[in-house]
């Protein structure tokens, strides 16, 4: 018997954590070397063998173990794996070493494609950065989604692809919030998503990492109809559900987890129901698979490795057939069968027939590009639904555009609404409502009629004695100062406010106030001065000069006022408030603002107008106070200006109280502000004139004879 013994050697991820889907292939494998046996016609006379080794998704372990394989005799023809990429990283870098071509069917790591690193290597698997394109294609034409995160295990083939889809995504506008890398736990990464408040997260990690992200997740709240995770889909069929003691979560949480994410691969079985090496369909293969007595159910987690596991047994065995084929053709001392390590020109001959390989797999046609094994694959989207994977469609390649082609009916979101990448945020400005807004100008309006009716009482009596006595062209000039009292609240604190808006509400108000009480106690102030020096008795105050007094404390005002604006001019702010906010429909968020006038010093001007009116009505209640004696009703309002000033200091003590206390209640502030300045204007107004009208109409006899005049000079009494 002259039969050579073709030998291959699998490195299959039995066990370990990371994959371990290279038992479940060990029966496609099978079935290709029986269909090889059975043509004949490839490797005649030789009988093809294949041994394997656990690599345990190991680097360490697949080198190790692959090293004692190779210093036993007699040699292998061609290296067959690892299906997890870490391990065929490390083992490319060393199997050309022994002159061997190595095939994967599974790697999928991009830097696989890095001739230089990995010289005989070849793989029948899609890099998963191709993956990318349909994850792009899934954000930008699928959904409308424009921001994103990414989520990668700390390992240089998960780096790849996540800068990758970095620059991709960069290149189509979308927006990474944030960029995460663990390498053991990943719980304060996806925390961190969660404080990003991300909605999209790609991930690029082994599955045993996955269970720990959705276990993270679930721990810290990101799941969710909101949520949508993207992982690799060659994971084990229902990755999430293997229980793993060391990362606490239940079954029940995982799928909690785990419900809605996508799930994005290379389509594992050709599309085309077309015939193939071993003169099958896919179909055909699959119910061989499915009848054959080894098959057990847990090979089923792993059935989308199943055709390139087929295949790449077919590949080698092509490959090994064309380099013997190659040797006899140009007469080379040796056949395939006497392969030796040091042989490395036979060597070079199978690794350039493997290049040379094109045929219609179980996975799909498969042929190798010049200088690498990327075969560009029609892509699959799955979804997490109802705790299985449901196929939703198919990204094509092969098209020009390429096109995305849905599964009818496969799609099922949540109560029927599509999750959004971010909160949709709509900004709403608080106005003063508009009822409230004519309420409070229909009183200052009222206001406004009392006080022309007022101002027509003191035109129509001006000669009558007792309103000539009681000063009535100061009174007008204390009408004036109601009205613009009254106009203030006329002009809104916010909503549609501009800077010239602002400034005059200030100097409206502070002028108002201003004019009203200097008016009022220069009154009070020709009082005093009559009747704390007696040689005034005999001559008169003259309104010029209590108007030319007016004029020195409004010019004061001003002064400080002008200067306020060129320092520090109002601006108007859009200010956010960040209590009220409005969750409704599908993760939309009401947010309102305020438009509200800041001037960067208005602290300094602001305190030194409390001052100088605080000054003012301190003088205007001293003169009150000494005036008190002084009995001429119709001279001396001495008693209303104390009624007056009570008023004022209460009203204006609980409205700076409450406009701290309410910063933010910009509606409230105005209703109470304005209400107390209504309130606190009329009854200054009614202090002053009720008793002047009553007089007139009771005809209050307000000759001097008839009069008591006793003033506090702190001397003793006149
Ligand atoms: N067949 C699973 C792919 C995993 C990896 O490339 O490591």
């Amino acid at each position: 018997n002259n039969t050579k013994d073709i030998r291959l050697l699998g490195l299959l991820p039995i066990t370990g954590k990371s994959w371990i889907g290279g038992g479940a292939t060990k029966l496609p494998v099978k079935l290709a070397l029986e269909d090889i046996r059975a043509n004949g016609s490839i490797l005649p006379g030789y009988n093809i063998t294949y041994d394997y080794i656990d690599s345990q998704c190991s680097p360490g372990i697949a080198v190790y173990r692959m090293f004692e394989k190779l210093h036993t005799q007699p040699p292998y023809h061609m290296l067959l794996g690892d299906s997890c990429s870490v391990c065929s990283e490390a083992t490319s870098q060393v199997s050309h070493l022994w002159n061997l071509t190595q095939l994967s069917p599974g790697s999928s790591s991009p830097i696989l494609s890095d001739r230089i690193r990995f010289p005989k290597y070849y793989r029948l698997a899609m890099p998963d950065q191709q993956l990318n394109d349909l994850r792009i294609h899934m954000m930008k034409s699928l959904f409308n989604w424009k921001i994103a995160a990414t989520l990668h295990q700390a390992l240089e083939f998960f780096s790849v692809v996540t800068d990758d889809f970095v620059g991709k995504a960069s290149a189509n506008n979308i927006t990474l919030l944030s960029q995460e890398i663990f390498m053991h736990d990943p719980y304060w990464r996806v925390q961190n998503l969660k404080k990003h408040d991300v909605r999209i997260i790609m991930t690029a990690l082994y599955e045993d990492k996955a269970r720990s992200v959705l276990c993270a997740a679930y721990k810290v709240g990101l799941f969710g109809p909101k949520i949508v995770w993207v992982f690799v889909g060659w994971f084990s069929e229902r990755f999430w559900l293997i229980s793993d003691p060391l990362i606490g979560c239940t079954p029940e949480q995982m799928a909690q987890a785990a419900e809605g994410a996508f799930l994005t691969s290379a389509v594992p079985f050709n599309p085309v129901d077309e015939i193939g090496v071993g003169g099958m369909t896919v179909s055909r293969f699959l119910s061989r698979w499915e009848v054959h007595p080894e098959h057990t159910p847990d090979m089923d987690s792993f059935k989308s490795s199943m055709g390139q596991a087929y295949d790449h047994i077919w590949m080698s065995a092509l490959a090994l057939d064309c380099a013997d084929k190659k040797l006899r053709s140009i007469g080379h001392l040796k056949t395939i069968g006497d392969f030796t390590y040091k042989d490395s020109d036979i060597g070079e001959i199978v690794f350039q027939c493997m290049g040379n390989q094109s045929i219609i797999g179980m996975s799909g046609r498969i042929s190798f590009s010049k200088g690498g094994a990327d075969p560009n694959k029609m892509m699959l989207l799955q979804r997490i639904q109802g705790a299985k994977r449901i196929n939703l469609g198919y990204y094509r390649q092969d098209t020009n555009p390429k096109i995305f082609e849905w599964i009818p009916g496969a799609l099922v979101w949540k109560d029927n609404k599509i999750p959004r990448d971010s909160t949709l945020v709509t900004q709403k400005e608080i106005r003063i409502p508009p009822a409230l807004y004519i309420t409070i100008c229909v009183l200052s309006g009222l206001g406004i009629i009392i006080v022309f009716l007022f101002l027509s009482f003191n035109i129509y009596y001006r000669n009558n004695r007792f309103v000539k006595l009681s000063s009535p062209n100061i009174n007008n000039v204390l009408l004036f100062g109601c009205v613009l009292c009254y106009v203030t609240v006329f002009i809104r604190p916010t909503g549609n406010v501009t800077s010239t808006m602002c400034q005059a509400r200030v100097v409206c108000f502070c002028l108002a106030f201003t004019i009203t009480f200097s008016a009022l106690f220069s009154k009070t102030w020709r009082v005093y001065r009559i009747f704390t020096n007696k040689k005034l008795l005999k001559r008169t105050i003259k309104d010029i000069q209590l108007f030319a007094m007016i004029a020195v404390i409004v010019m004061l005002l001003t002064a400080i006022l002008i200067v306020w604006q060129i320092v520090s001019p109002f601006e108007v702010e859009r200010n956010e408030l960040e209590n009220e906010k409005n969750v409704v429909g599908n993760d939309e968020e009401v947010r309102f603002f305020v438009q509200t006038c800041v001037s960067k010093q208005s602290t300094y001007f602001a305190w030194t107008i409390y001052i100088f009116e605080g000054m003012m009505l301190s003088f205007g209640a001293f003169l009150a106070w000494e005036t008190r004696h002084v009995t001429i009703e119709a001279l001396n309002d001495s008693h209303q200006i104390g009624l007056c000033l009570y008023n004022v200091v209460i009203l204006s003590a609980v409205a700076l109280t409450l406009s701290l206390v309410l910063e933010d209640q910009v509606v409230l502030l105005y209703g109470i502000t304005s209400g107390f300045l209504i309130f606190g204007t009329t009854l200054t107004q009614l202090f002053v004139f009720v008793p002047k009208v009553h007089a007139v109409f009771t005809k209050v006899d307000c000759t001097l004879k008839g009069m008591t005049a006793t003033a506090n000079t702190g001397q003793g009494q006149p």
